[in-house]
């Protein structure tokens, strides 16, 4: 069992909020302005402020609400009520500005009614599918409706979320990675005194499972293995990456000296799950140790400011990396002051405590 889990399901889905809302005025700054970050997260920071300015939610998290509100009221997945959420939210709200070509998902997805909610995604990208981080920017419901299932059963959940809109098998393998992710945060007790937890534990597990996952190969359902394989072997991107986290986690000097832009560099900062979920992830490891640019004790406030420092998608690697941060550490360590800047704060605190509450056996 995990001490105070309601606590960290909040901490997820408020930070995952926290780091779409605080992260949009930034997307596609790149490289992000360091002084500018400085000043505008030592802003939102302030406890006294007399005026709390209200940042705008984005599709991050408008989808993160269709899939955290068809869980709740219906208990199970469902691809067809799912489908039609992300769709009628879209036409009533769409200027939160969602992916390019996801909004033509959403347009065949109403034309046929929902009946077949796998079909537009498939068709996206002349039949490849979207390798965009849409579907794993919205993942934090799959990984706390889900909190109790085995490795398997949550893959499969994962993999049938995001194929909603993302058949590739990027874009869906990019989803069940950041949903591991959360999952493993969720069960990782870090300390109470100085919020430490063991990295190279967290990273190996996540580096064994998602290896798992890159070189079993479905067949029928992923239309794009063939893409995906040289001689008969399955590239293991997402694999490969986390390894390259793991080698510089290994010196402290190396994490140290290696600034938001270079890591952008290194691991990626733009709209692709390949070129993001892995950042975010590496943004959650570096928030356990002191940033020189930005003086906090805080590993949640250093995750959102390594997090946004990398530029680029900043809204959606902010947010997922902020979401697993959320689950690790629990809603109490998360500043006050954020989450008053966030729209929309109290309904994503209701909703986590509603998948909570779906948890059995707890
Ligand atoms: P998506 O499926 O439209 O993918 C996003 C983009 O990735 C596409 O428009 C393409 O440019 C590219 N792409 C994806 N798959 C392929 C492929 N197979 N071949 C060639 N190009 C490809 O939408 P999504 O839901 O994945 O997008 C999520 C991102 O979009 C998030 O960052 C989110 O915040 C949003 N976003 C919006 C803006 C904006 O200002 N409108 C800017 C950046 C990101
Ligand atoms: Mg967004
Ligand atoms: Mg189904
Ligand atoms: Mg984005």
């Amino acid at each position: 069992s995990v001490a105070n889990l309601v606590n960290k399901f909040r901490g997820c889905l408020a930070g995952g909020l926290i780091g779409d809302c605080l992260g949009s005025p930034f997307e596609a700054d790149n490289p992000i302005s360091r002084s500018v970050l400085y000043n505008f997260l030592t802003k939102q920071l302030e406890e006294s402020a007399k005026m709390f300015q209200m940042f705008p939610f984005t599709d991050d998290t408008a989808m993160t609400k269709s899939m955290a509100q068809s869980f709740i009221e219906l208990k199970r997945f469902d691809a067809k009520d799912m489908a039609k959420r992300f769709s009628v939210e879209y036409f009533k709200d769409p200027k939160r500005g969602y992916g390019g070509n996801v909004v033509d998902v959403f347009a065949a997805l109403r034309h046929t009614h929902y009946e077949y909610p796998y079909e537009p995604a498939r068709l996206q990208f002349n039949g490849s599918g979207s390798y965009g981080n849409g579907g794993a920017m919205r993942t934090s419901p799959v990984a706390l409706f889900g909190f109790h299932l085995s490795d398997a059963e949550l893959i499969e959940l994962a993999t049938n979320c995001a194929k909603i809109t993302h058949s590739n098998r990027n874009g869906y393998n990019g989803a069940i990675l950041q949903c591991l992710a959360i999952r493993e945060a969720l069960q990782t007790q870090s300390s109470p005194t100085d919020h430490s937890f063991d990295v190279n534990v967290y990273l190996n597990s996540l580096i064994e499972k998602m290896q798992k996952v890159e070189t079993t190969i479905c067949t029928e359902t992923d239309n794009n293995d063939s893409h995906n394989k040289s001689n008969g072997v399955p590239e293991t991107p997402f694999t490969d990456k986390l390894n390259k986290i793991k080698k510089i986690f290994e010196s402290q000097t190396k994490v140290n000296e290696l600034s938001g832009e270079k890591v952008a560099y290194i691991l990626g900062n733009d709209v692709s799950a390949l070129k993001s979920v892995p950042s975010a992830i590496y943004s959650v490891l570096r928030g356990q140790t002191p940033i020189e640019a930005f003086q906090s004790t805080n590993p949640f406030v250093r995750t959102l400011y390594f997090a946004l420092s990398l530029g680029g998608d900043t809204d959606t690697i902010a947010s997922m990396a902020c979401s697993i941060a959320g689950a690790l550490y629990g809603n109490d360590l998360i500043p006050n002051p954020l989450r008053k800047h966030c729209e929309d704060i109290d309904l994503l605190i209701k909703y986590s405590e509603d998948l909570y509450d779906l948890v059995p056996n707890k």
